[in-house]
């Protein structure tokens, strides 16, 4: 569960250790007589007061996650209570913890006390105001967003239909009055969730302005060891390395689109259109890999057909992500990891089936939650998900408070990182294929994986920038989905099927907007996971090319990693990446780089096409 999730009311428990709430009723701590001191403050107070807080969240957020827990396996009326209940008063509780840091806001303390501050600050996620009630209506407003996103239905074929069995048409179907369809059927979830949202960004921003914050964008940007509008500066700069290779790739995407379609389905020189691309939400596109493989590249390696053509179960997918970790030398997971996770899809009633990764007990009770299907998608969410897990057993020694990423793209970036490494050699040391591949298929390789992590890009980005325009109130609720498809234009150039309706909120059909988990941290960590790579493959002195080093079965690789892991959250980012990669800036010339064949490819082939939209 995501410590940054602290108004737990977001629910959304992706990754990360616990949270900080104080144990105990909000009147209870009303009465202790230390929480308002008299006189001067001091450091030795400061440091009590920050043991104190430790001490009741780490309480206090055992069993806030196993309500959550609970409620993610088992959604309910009941469960749902349980959840607006917990989340109100964890809301509460981190509020009140984080008005008290500023009783030591002109105290020069160490380090790491500051940092517990800023954290106890900055780190709540959607706070509520102090004012009577507010926390309750903020609980109630997330708890509904979130079960309307995870029990959401359409009628396909007149059989009501979830995001799983909706997906999976869009993934994998070619028709386009289908695709059509059921890409407007998922949106049909959504428009219910559109006043909820707009009142949920108003109490928060309120919580936020409390706090000493303009809005809550401020506040999302102030976790990263820096202050906000710096952070949001790192975020163009990387945008601005990548970019490039995004248009080349999108050129490209449009040109097979328009073979396979027709200019009357995708035009030539419009954004591409949404529904066509294999992802219900356009932000990653390998499932159409056939359409745009470069000519004599092969047909690529289909891991899908591979994993269901040998049986592979749910199970064993999850048993080849921990091999993996083991190789590098890591614990193998606890027995009770496979006693308590959910990996399977629940047949009789309702789950949150977007993927998580837990830490129940912040020490070593992990546990993934996931509807996996047998396909290479999964497959990769299995690492990534691990990832999550062996970070938070890592960093399990810290502090409470530094029992998390050294940010949240760190956090993001572990599993996905390991993924990099399931290349033709590693699939073949397990024995899931016969043959590795030659050379001639390096550009087939690499738009499979382009088709992924550049795709992915701009989307990472946009999310938190629709939602820092909505906080901080440029973007107002009547503009909510003509902003979100602005920006989907924009950096993506990507259009919807059709004229959306007036009642349309297509931001809330994606899992992290009713959810409230920031999304930032996914751009971050897909440039960072290539630095990780790059790094590791020069520590294991690869001498090819990136994108065919594994570092499977390295340990020394693996004990670096283990070093950062570690480390949680306990010193400012710069320096658990240098702990790792050497470098103390995020950098997205190792994503450049592990593509630059492709780029060259790319260029090539759209040397005769009218590229950008
Ligand atoms: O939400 C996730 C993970 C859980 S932290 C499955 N991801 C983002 C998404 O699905 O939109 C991973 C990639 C981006
Ligand atoms: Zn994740």
């Amino acid at each position: 569960m995501d410590k940054l999730l602290m108004g737990v009311a977001a629910g959304a428990l992706l990754a990360g250790g616990g949270m900080y709430f104080f144990g105990g009723s909000q009147t209870e701590m009303i009465d202790q007589p230390e929480t308002i001191a008299a006189g001067e403050p001091t450091v030795e107070e400061a440091g009590a007061f920050l043991a104190r807080v430790e001490a009741e969240s780490e309480e206090f957020s055992e069993f806030a996650a196993r309500t959550f827990w609970v409620n993610a396996n088992f959604i309910t009326y009941d469960t749902d209570w349980l959840v607006t209940r917990v989340s109100t008063e964890a809301t509460i509780l981190a509020v009140e913890a984080a008005g008290q840091t500023a009783r030591f806001n002109d105290l020069d303390l160490p380090l790491d006390m500051e940092r517990k501050m800023t954290a106890l600050r900055a780190g709540i996620t959607l706070p509520a105001p102090t004012t009577d009630g507010a926390a309750a209506e903020l609980a109630g407003i997330t708890t509904r967003l979130a079960t309307a996103y995870s029990t959401g239905t359409y009628a396909f074929d007149d059989e009501p239909a979830d995001l799983q069995v909706l997906s999976d048409l869009i993934d994998f179907g070619r028709d386009p009055a289908v695709l059509q369809d059921v890409w407007n059927g998922w949106r049909t979830v959504s428009p219910v969730m559109a006043d909820d949202y707009a009142r949920m960004v108003e109490i928060a921003n309120e919580g936020a302005q409390e706090l000493g914050y303009d809005d809550l964008a401020e506040m999302w940007l102030s976790n990263y060891d820096m202050p906000a509008d710096e952070m949001e500066a790192e975020v163009e700069r990387l945008w601005g390395q990548v970019a490039p290779l995004y248009e080349q790739l999108q050129c490209h995407v449009r040109a097979g689109l328009n073979a396979e379609y027709g200019d009357d389905v995708q035009a030539l020189d419009a954004p591409i259109r949404a529904d066509l691309v294999g992802n219900m939400w356009a932000q990653q596109w390998s499932n159409i890999y056939d359409l745009v493989a470069p000519e004599g590249a092969g047909s690529g390696i289909d891991l899908t057909a591979i994993l269901i053509d040998r049986g592979f179960t749910e199970h064993d997918m999850v048993r080849t992500g921990e091999a993996f970790f083991s190789s590098l030398g890591m614990e193998p997971l606890p027995e009770t990891f496979w006693e308590r996770s959910l990996i399977v899809q629940p047949v009789d009633h309702s789950a949150a089936c977007h993927a998580s990764a837990w830490n129940l007990n912040n020490i070593d009770d992990i546990r993934i939650k996931m509807c996996t299907d047998v396909n290479a998608e999964d497959f990769n969410t299995v690492h990534h998900e691990l990832g999550h897990n062996y970070y938070q057993r890592a960093y399990a020694g810290q502090d409470f408070t530094f029992r998390t990423g050294a940010h949240d793209g760190f956090h993001e970036a572990i599993g996905d990182f390991i993924a990099l490494s399931i290349t033709p050699e590693y699939l073949q040391q397990i024995g899931l294929i016969d043959d590795v591949p030659d050379a001639s298929s390096d550009i087939g390789l690499l738009m499979q994986q382009s088709l992924d992590k550049i795709a992915f890009l701009p989307f990472g980005m946009l999310m938190d920038q629709w939602r820092w325009g909505v906080f901080r109130g440029d973007i107002t609720p009547e503009n909510y989905n003509e902003a979100w498809w602005e920006l989907r234009t924009r950096y993506q150039g990507v259009e919807a099927p059709n004229d959306r309706p007036a009642d349309a909120f297509d931001p809330g059909a994606k899992y992290h907007i009713p959810n409230n988990t920031p999304y930032l941290r996914y751009f971050l960590s897909y440039v960072m996971q290539f630095q990780f790579h790059q790094a590791a493959c020069e520590m294991a002195d690869w001498q090819g090319p990136l994108h065919r080093c594994s570092i499977y079965g390295n340990e020394e690789v693996g004990a670096r990693l283990q070093a950062m892991l570690e480390m949680g959250a306990s010193q400012p980012w710069p320096d658990a990446l240098e702990a790792f990669t050497g470098t103390r800036e995020m950098d997205g010339s190792a994503i450049i780089a592990y593509f630059q064949p492709l780029m060259t490819y790319l260029e090539e082939e759209n040397a005769d096409r009218q590229c950008g939209w």
